[in-house]
């Protein structure tokens, strides 16, 4: 198939890019390049130096003999967008292309503008695009688990069927998000579900958990193929950075008690899950959701895990939480789709914790450790 990677120069685009490409499809790439400058704004950088996307590119082709093409250019900017369909003419669409910090979203007014505005319009464009270009492209689009919150009942994909004064319907799993960013993908989703029902196209939302890992099958194959590896307090997520603050022998930071509990995933089954949707597309007119995650897990438990697996001596520490979360909750997620298309998950205690702890180890050198701190805060009422 032909399929075109949006927000293939990013942590998870580039690292699918090469799995489809691998897998045998044409594949291309779309990108602004534009969280390479957060980094700059940000003052921080990958643990792991990442090539540029045209070095990134040769060094697959000199690797596999295969070519992914690529366009540079802004989702914002529909002209381009309706170019490069008509022009890569793909059969399926992966968008991943998304300001995708909640703590980003939430710095000042700045931040959550451009955060809803790039997100929201960004998709708006590719919904009319593929409308107008062609309707029978498949949309898979990166959502996530925090779209629906903490909620105090069982977590369905996507879909809720009610009993309501007697009367039946099926309806979209109520959301409760926690952030600008994740407000921006309910959005998305709503949009998305609307031109599904309405103008009949075709699509797969991803509801994502938190990701971890940085290697797969194949960027390891040559060390300009690596993929970012985020630490800061702004895009480091929450397993990445326990895995290096384990190693640099600082303290793993738990924000509050730790009982907040999250959907959590291997990157190697997230390329898989992407590969999987996209060659099993959903019919015309069908919005498609699944929970893409393999396991729940609290934040506490996440630290113990990793304290368990590093070598030497690990603190954890409990900071006062800058964010406004549940801390204990209800957590049952029903994540059973891709599994039935064929998913074989990797859980958190198999062998890659140890593999992280190697990379983390050889550019530890790298990090600025104030970077590691919380500084965004959620509440703006000084109380
Ligand atoms: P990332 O920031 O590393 O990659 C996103 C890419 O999109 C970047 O390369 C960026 O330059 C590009 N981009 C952003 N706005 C664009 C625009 N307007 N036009 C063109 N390109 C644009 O993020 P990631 O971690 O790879 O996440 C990818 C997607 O998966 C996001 O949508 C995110 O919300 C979702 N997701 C990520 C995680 C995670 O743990 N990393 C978990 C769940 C869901
Ligand atoms: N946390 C800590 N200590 C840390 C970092 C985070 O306790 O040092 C806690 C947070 O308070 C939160 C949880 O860990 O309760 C997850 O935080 P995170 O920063 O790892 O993840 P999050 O902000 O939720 O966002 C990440 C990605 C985002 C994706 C989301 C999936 O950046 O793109 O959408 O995970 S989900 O969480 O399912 O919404």
């Amino acid at each position: 198939m032909r399929v075109l990677v949006l927000g293939g120069d990013g942590y998870l685009g580039w690292p699918t890019a090469l799995h489809l490409s691998d897998r045998g499809h044409d594949v291309g790439v779309l990108d602004n390049l534009v969280r390479r400058n957060y980094d700059e704004e940000l003052g921080v950088d990958s643990l792991a130096p990442i090539e540029t996307i045209e070095t990134r590119i040769k060094a697959w082709e000199e690797v596999s003999g295969k070519r992914i093409d690529c366009y540079i250019g802004d989702l914002l900017d529909a002209d381009f967008v309706y170019r490069t369909l008509r022009e890569f003419r793909p059969d399926a669409v992966v968008h991943f292309a998304e300001q995708r910090a909640a703590p980003y979203s939430m710095i000042d007014r700045e931040h959550a503008v451009y955060t809803q505005h790039n997100n929201v319009i960004g998709n708006l464009n590719l919904l009319f695009a593929i409308a107008e270009i062609n309707p029978d492209i498949h949309l898979v689009k990166l959502g996530t688990m925090g779209e629906y919150g903490t909620p105090n009942i069982d977590i369905e994909e996507g879909w809720l069927e009610v009993e309501h004064k007697g009367r039946k319907d099926r309806v979209l799993f109520p959301k409760k998000p926690g952030s600008f960013y994740h407000l921006s993908k309910v959005h998305d989703s709503h949009n998305i579900e609307f031109t599904c029902r309405i103008w009949g196209l075709r699509a797969t939302d991803l509801n994502q958990g938190v990701v971890y890992g940085q290697q797969t099958d194949q960027t390891m194959l040559d060390e300009r193929l690596v993929t970012r590896f985020d630490y800061d307090d702004v895009f480091g997520t929450v397993l990445n950075r326990f895995v290096i603050q384990a190693v640099l022998g600082q303290p793993l930071t738990i924000y509050g008690s730790g009982g907040q509990t999250r959907g959590i995933i291997d990157i190697r089954d997230t390329v898989e899950c992407i590969r999987l949707a996209v060659e099993n597309p959903a019919e015309r007119g069908e919005f498609r959701v699944f929970n893409q995650m393999t396991e729940s897990k609290s934040v506490h438990e996440i630290a113990e895990t990793i304290a368990e697996a590093f070598p030497g001596p690990v603190q954890i520490d409990h900071l006062e939480n800058p964010r406004v979360e549940q801390a204990e909750h209800y957590y049952n997620v029903t994540h059973t789709g891709l599994e039935e298309l064929g998913l074989k998950p990797h859980l958190l205690s198999d062998t890659l914790i140890e593999s992280m702890f190697g990379i983390v180890e050889a550019n530890k050198h790298r990090v600025e450790i104030e970077k590691m701190y919380p500084k965004v805060q959620w509440k703006r009422i000084k109380e």
